[in-house]
C-alpha cells in the first residue's frame, strides 16, 4: 500500500494508483473532462492538475502515479484560476446552444461550469456560428450516430474506444497536433460512408455532446401529444435495468413497473415487452439451428438480432452471411406482429384492412438498433427507435418523478407475456442460454441437460464456450473484437456449431445507448439484476410462453412454417 496526503488529509492506495484514485479514495473532488477509468489517460483536458509538493509544475492527477509520502494539493487558488482558465478557453470554441444540445443536462463541460458559476464565461457566438444544425462540423449521415465536431474538446476517448482498447474499429482516430489536433474518420468520409458498424460505444464515452444517437424522442412525443394514432411501444430487456441509473436508483435496480408507468404517463396506448418476441426469437432460431443440423449446412450458426453484429458482416465478411440465422431479432419480430397480426386486427376494422397501422416505438439500450429498424426488408416494422438514453430524457422532459413511481406496472397482453429465458437475452452469452434451453427441448435431451449455463456467462470473457451433449458445442463472442478475433483463423467452422455474437462488450446491457457510467463495476451490476429476474420467474424457457404458444396456435402454425417465415425471417445484404 502507498500513503499519500490529499488536502492534508493521509490516505492509503494500492500500488499502481493515480493521485486521481487517491483523491476519490479520500472522498476529495477533482474535476475531470478527458478522464474514463476504464481508458488509457491522456490528461488533454488538464482539469485534474494538482499541485504536488518537490514538483515545478502542476501534475495532472489522472495520470500521476502516487508516490509514497506525496503531499498533494487539489484546491489551491492558483489551480482554481487555472481551471477557470481553461474552461474559458474550451468555452471560447464552444458552440452557445445548450438549449438544442441533445446532451443538456447530461453534458460534463456543462456540469463543470455550473458547479463552479462559471456563467460569466459563457461565449455569446452569433447566429450561423457552429451549433447551428447546418454549420460544417455536423455530421448527421449515420441513421444511429450524430457526430458535432465543433463540440469536441479532443478528449480522445471516442478513439480509443473505438480503436485498440474496445472495439477495434478503427472509425475514428486523430489528426494533427497542437492546436490542429482533431478527430477525424477514416478518410475524413462522413460517417455514414465509413464502416461504422453503429454499435454507439463512443457516444458512451464522449464527455460532451460532440457524439450522441440519432435523437429521435422528439418526433415521439410529438406524435404521442397529438393523439392521432393507436400508440404501441415494446421495450429491450436491458433497458428496464439500466433507467434505474437516470434517475439516481441503485445500479441493478429493477424498474421495469416504473419504467410501464412512466411509458403509460407519457401517452403510449399500448405497452408491450419486447422480450415477447425474445421468446418467439428463440422458437425461430432453435427449430432453424436443428433443421441446419439436420441439413448438416449453414453450421455454425450465427445469432443474428444483434444489428452492430449484422453491419460488421455485412460490410466486413459478407462470406459469412450464410451462417447468420435469417431470424429477425426480436425488436423487428415485435414491430411486424404489432403492425400485421392478430394485435393489428384487434384495433378495428381499418387495421384489419391495412387501411391504418399502429404508431410503433421502441426503447433499446443500443444505437444499431436505429439503423436496423431502417434495414430493406424491415423497415416500418418499427416507426421510431429511442435509446434508454432518450427514454430518460423524455421522462425528464415531462417532469415525471420515474423514482415516485409504482414499481406494480404490468406490461399489456397478449405481446406482453414473457420468460426468463428472454430476460437474460440482455447479458452476453443469455441469447445462446435461451436458444439451449429450448434446442435441448426441441432436441429431446432436455432432461440430460441442465437450466444454467455459468460458462456461457459473465460480461469479462471475450470468447465462451459450452458443449451441449446430443448437440455439439456453442460459443458466445461478448463484444465485436472477440468476435474479429474467433474468426481470424478456420477453426470455428468445425468446432462450434452456433455460435453468439453481441457487438458490445457485455452484450445489450453495455449497449450503445445505455446510461453514460463510470463505474467500472457496472456490467456486473446490471447482468446480476438481469439473472435475478430470471431466477425468479415463473417460466424460464421460452417454449413455455403462453402468448407465443397461442401466436402459433392461432396463426403461425409451426416455427418455420410458410406463415412464420413470412412474418418472421428476413434476408442480408451480400
Ligand atoms: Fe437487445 Fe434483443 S437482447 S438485441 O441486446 O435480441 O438492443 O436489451 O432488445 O431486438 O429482446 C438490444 C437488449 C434487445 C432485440 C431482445
Ligand atoms: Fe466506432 Fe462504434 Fe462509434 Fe462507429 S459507433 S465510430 S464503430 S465506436
Amino acid at each position: 500500500m502507498t500513503m499519500v496526503t490529499i488536502n492534508g488529509r493521509q490516505v492509503q492506495v494500492e500500488e499502481g494508483a493515480t493521485l486521481l484514485d487517491a483523491a476519490r479514495t479520500a472522498g476529495v473532488h477533482i474535476p475531470t473532462l478527458c478522464h474514463h477509468p476504464c481508458l488509457p489517460a491522456h490528461a488533454t483536458c488538464r482539469m485534474c492538475l494538482v499541485e504536488v509538493a518537490g514538483a515545478p509544475d502542476p501534475q495532472p492527477a489522472c495520470r500521476t502515479p502516487a508516490q509514497e509520502g506525496a503531499v498533494v494539493d487539489t484546491d489551491t487558488e492558483a489551480l482554481q484560476a487555472f481551471r477557470r482558465t481553461d474552461a474559458a478557453w474550451l468555452l471560447a470554441r464552444h458552440p452557445d446552444d445548450c438549449l438544442r444540445c441533445e446532451i443538456d443536462g447530461a453534458c460534463q463541460l456543462q456540469t463543470l461550469v455550473r458547479e463552479n458559476q462559471w456563467r460569466d464565461l459563457w461565449p455569446k457566438l452569433p447566429a450561423g456560428e457552429p451549433g447551428s444544425p447546418e454549420d460544417d462540423f455536423t455530421d448527421h449521415t449515420s441513421p444511429g450516430i450524430w457526430r458535432d465536431l465543433a463540440k469536441c474538446i479532443e478528449c480522445g476517448l471516442c478513439a480509443d474506444v473505438c480503436g485498440e482498447a474496445v472495439q477495434q474499429q478503427f472509425i475514428i482516430g486523430f489528426a494533427g497536433r497542437g492546436g490542429d489536433r482533431r478527430p477525424v474518420t477514416v478518410f475524413e468520409a462522413p460517417l455514414g460512408e465509413t464502416g461504422c458498424i453503429s454499435c454507439g460505444q463512443c457516444t458512451l464515452v464522449c464527455p460532451v455532446g460532440a457524439l450522441i444517437e440519432a435523437p429521435h424522442w422528439h418526433e415521439v412525443l410529438h406524435t404521442l401529444d397529438g393523439r392521432r394514432r393507436a400508440s404501441v411501444v415494446q421495450v429491450a430487456p436491458a433497458t428496464r435495468i439500466a433507467i434505474s441509473e437516470e434517475f439516481g436508483l441503485r445500479p441493478g435496480t429493477v424498474s421495469t413497473g416504473r419504467m410501464i408507468n412512466a411509458l403509460r404517463q407519457l401517452g403510449f396506448d399500448h405497452v408491450f415487452d419486447t422480450n415477447f418476441a425474445a421468446d418467439l426469437t428463440i422458437m425461430e432460431e432453435g427449430t432453424e439451428l436443428l433443421a441446419r443440423l439436420r441439413a448438416g449446412a449453414g453450421l455454425p450458426l450465427f445469432t443474428s438480432c444483434c444489428p452492430g453484429w449484422v453491419n460488421w458482416v455485412e460490410i466486413n465478411r459478407p462470406d459469412l452471411l450464410p451462417h447468420l440465422s435469417t431470424t429477425k431479432s426480436p425488436q423487428q419480430m415485435h414491430g411486424a406482429i404489432a403492425k400485421r397480426s392478430v394485435f393489428a386486427r384487434a384495433l378495428g376494422p381499418d387495421f384489419a384492412a391495412g387501411r391504418a397501422e399502429p404508431y410503433v416505438v421502441s426503447v433499446m439500450p443500443c444505437t444499431a438498433k436505429k439503423d436496423e429498424a431502417l434495414r430493406p426488408g424491415l423497415s416500418g416494422d418499427v416507426d421510431h427507435v429511442l435509446t434508454t438514453r432518450e427514454l430518460a430524457r423524455m421522462i425528464r422532459s415531462r417532469g415525471i418523478a420515474f423514482g415516485a413511481l409504482s414499481e406494480e406496472g404490468r406490461f399489456d397482453s397478449p405481446l406482453g407475456e414473457s420468460t426468463g429465458a428472454a430476460q437474460i437475452f440482455g447479458a452476453s452469452g443469455g441469447v445462446m442460454e435461451a436458444m439451449v434451453r429450448t434446442a435441448a427441448h426441441l432436441a429431446g435431451v432436455e432432461e440430460s441437460l441442465p437450466l444454467e449455463w455459468e460458462a456461457l456467462r459473465g460480461v469479462r470473457n471475450g470468447i465462451k464456450t459450452a458443449t451441449l451433449p446430443g448437440i455439439g458445442m456453442v460459443a458466445v463472442c461478448n463484444g465485436i473484437a472477440a468476435a474479429q478475433r474467433l474468426l481470424e483463423g478456420e477453426g470455428w467452422r468445425e468446432d462450434f456449431v452456433a455460435i453468439e455474437v453481441m457487438a458490445c462488450v457485455g452484450g445489450c446491457l453495455g449497449g450503445g445507448g445505455e446510461p453514460k457510467s463510470m463505474d467500472p463495476q457496472i456490467l456486473q451490476k446490471r447482468a446480476a439484476a438481469i439473472y435475478a429476474v430470471d431466477a425468479k420467474a415463473p417460466r424460464r424457457r421460452s417454449y413455455e410462453n403462453r402468448d407465443v404458444q397461442a401466436l402459433y396456435a392461432s396463426e403461425l402454425g409451426a416455427p418455420n412454417s410458410p406463415a412464420a417465415h413470412h412474418l418472421l425471417h428476413t434476408h442480408y445484404a451480400g
